[in-house]
């Protein structure tokens, strides 16, 4: 165990949520409520405008907006949450190269790996908490403690926006108040067991002889709880590496083409890659192609499976559609392979998968390259929301969109050796992604972002027949009212999220604090 509080816990506050209200300025200070929009929608956010009148993570949709009349009520936009995540990890990695990543939200740093010696841990979450605010705008929880358990606890006590250090003479103070169900590993059915024996807090835990609970909840998990509630958790913050991709590219004497000769110096890139990605565990989630032209322009795309595979076939199958959906018209003179999401990182997107669909993912074979994934909900109510078989697409954004921009980002930060000076054209699946296609009454969904030929980016409210309501803002402009446009006449595009602004990137006389 240490004996100083240096393991850090990080979470932003009302994530999802609180990236909307930054990308979309009209919906700052007001509830906002993020999830399934359809009739059996389930919130996965609710900002904490909204969280004052009741409205919760998991809550269905409908019984949040009748609490919430007035909020605002968007689908997903994992694209977006996936780039300010990104900037997030970076922000910790500043600080120590040892973060670990739990969600697309929380992350561990280990103060005692800090390059400059181990910061005092006010000063670690003072120096987070500000940078943080300075690159997103958004606003982040920090826990320290001496412990994953107690960093992870504190990170919670004062949100949003606090910091908690709990130096471990505290310790007991902060743990045995607690509701077990704040352990981690207490889920409902332990819950349940230790009701029975008549434990509701830390302290009634710590009570009970070891014994009782390793005969109550078997061998493993009666021993974890017994030393959690004790505060003993040694479990190290486990440094994910920035290297989260195998790959290999070529660039050839002479100019490829046509599809064929295309297709087999593929093959051998593959082969290369795949010899790699053997060394770094053998699976992946994702497999991204680029194609360098004879003109020296680049596209980057990419296909993400619902789960890592280690299978040779898929993967290379993969990449070959890849490299298609960057397209081989020209005369290509570099091919680049690369196989992402390797574990940790696939975990952590299942993870987050998880939590967010919990009907069956399903692949749509159909469509090759596209990840399905369904909101946690049912067959839409009669209102509104896309009809259920546009299930694999019913979010333009949705969880492949999340994992291509890791890719992306991470491409950009960790392996400029693939991807050089340019920025990465981000990869969109064949079928699933509706990005790029004119907005429509059958594509529409609230939050999801337009662009109009001249009046800009906007996102919309929503589409009714022809008629489509949307808001002309971004994170860079002063906060929009509602335009009604005629489809026919002023034609939207579905466009993917611009990434994170810094607020100092707005000019001063619109800034929110102007
Ligand atoms: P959390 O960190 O649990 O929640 P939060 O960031 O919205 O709010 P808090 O201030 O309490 O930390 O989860 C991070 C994101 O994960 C959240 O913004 C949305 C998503 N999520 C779901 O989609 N479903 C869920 O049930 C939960 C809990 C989160
Ligand atoms: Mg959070």
């Amino acid at each position: 165990m240490r004996d100083a509080a240096t393991v850090l816990h990080l979470d932003a506050d009302a994530f999802f949520a609180a990236v909307e209200q930054r990308d979309k300025p009209s919906l700052r200070g007001k509830p906002v409520l993020v999830g399934g929009v359809g009739g059996r929608g389930v919130v996965s956010t609710a900002s904490y405008e909204a969280r004052r009148a009741g409205a919760r993570s998991a809550m269905p949709m409908a019984r949040a907006r009748r609490l919430t009349p007035a909020a605002a009520v968007l689908v997903p936009r994992f694209a977006a949450y996936a780039a300010y995540s990104q900037v997030i990890m970076g922000v910790l990695r500043e600080l120590t190269p040892a973060v670990e990543p739990l969600s697309i939200d929380e992350a561990f740093a280990d103060l005692t790996q800090a390059p400059g010696g181990t910061p005092e841990p006010e000063d670690a979450a003072a120096q987070v908490q500000a940078r943080v605010a300075e690159l997103t705008g958004l606003t982040v929880s920090v826990g320290v403690g001496r412990s994953k358990l107690v960093a992870k606890i504190a990170s919670d006590l004062r949100k949003p926006g606090g910091v908690v250090v709990v130096r471990p003479q505290d310790e007991d103070d902060v743990l045995l108040p607690l509701d077990v169900r704040t352990v981690p590993g207490v889920g409902p059915a332990t819950q349940g067991a230790l009701e029975r024996l008549g434990v509701r807090t830390v302290a009634d835990l710590r009570r009970q002889p070891l014994d009782t609970l390793t005969m109550t909840l078997g061998e493993a998990h009666g021993t974890g709880l017994y030393l959690m509630s004790r505060g003993l958790d040694d479990r190290p913050v486990v440094t994910t590496t920035e290297r989260k991709s195998a790959g290999a590219e070529r660039t050839f004497a002479v100019d490829l083409r046509g599809r064929d000769v295309v297709l087999s110096a593929v093959d051998d890139v593959v082969d290369e890659a795949l010899q790699r990605l053997e060394r770094h565990g053998g699976a992946a989630r994702t497999v991204v192609a680029k194609v360098r032209y004879a003109d020296f322009s680049t596209v980057t795309r990419s296909v993400t499976f619902p789960h890592p595979t280690a299978s040779d076939a898929d993967l290379r199958d993969a990449a070959r559609k890849a490299v298609l959906a960057a397209g081989v018209v020209e005369p290509v003179r570099l091919l680049g392979v690369a196989f992402h999401a390797l574990s940790p990182h696939a975990q952590l997107a299942l993870d987050l998968d998880a939590h967010l669909f919990d009907a069956p993912r399903r692949a749509v074979v159909g469509e090759h390259d596209h990840v399905g994934g369904r909101l946690a909900e049912g067959p839409d109510g009669p209102d509104d929301g896309p009809p259920d078989d546009t299930a694999g697409t019913r979010l333009p954004d949705g969880s492949t969109a999340q994992g291509l921009d890791d890719v992306v980002a991470e491409l950009v930060e960790d392996d400029a050796r693939l991807v050089g000076a340019e920025k990465a054209v981000v990869g969109r699946p064949l079928g699933g992604s509706q990005v790029g296609r004119p907005l429509d009454e059958s594509n529409a969904r609230p939050g999801l972002d337009v662009e109009h030929a001249t009046l800009g980016r906007g996102w919309v409210v929503h589409v009714r027949g022809r008629e489509a309501t949307v808001r002309f803002e971004t994170a860079l402009t002063p906060p929009a009212r509602s335009r009604v446009l005629d489809l026919d006449e002023d034609p939207l595009v579905l466009v993917d999220p611009v990434g994170v602004t810094p607020p100092s990137a707005v000019p001063p006389e619109l800034r929110d604090d102007a």
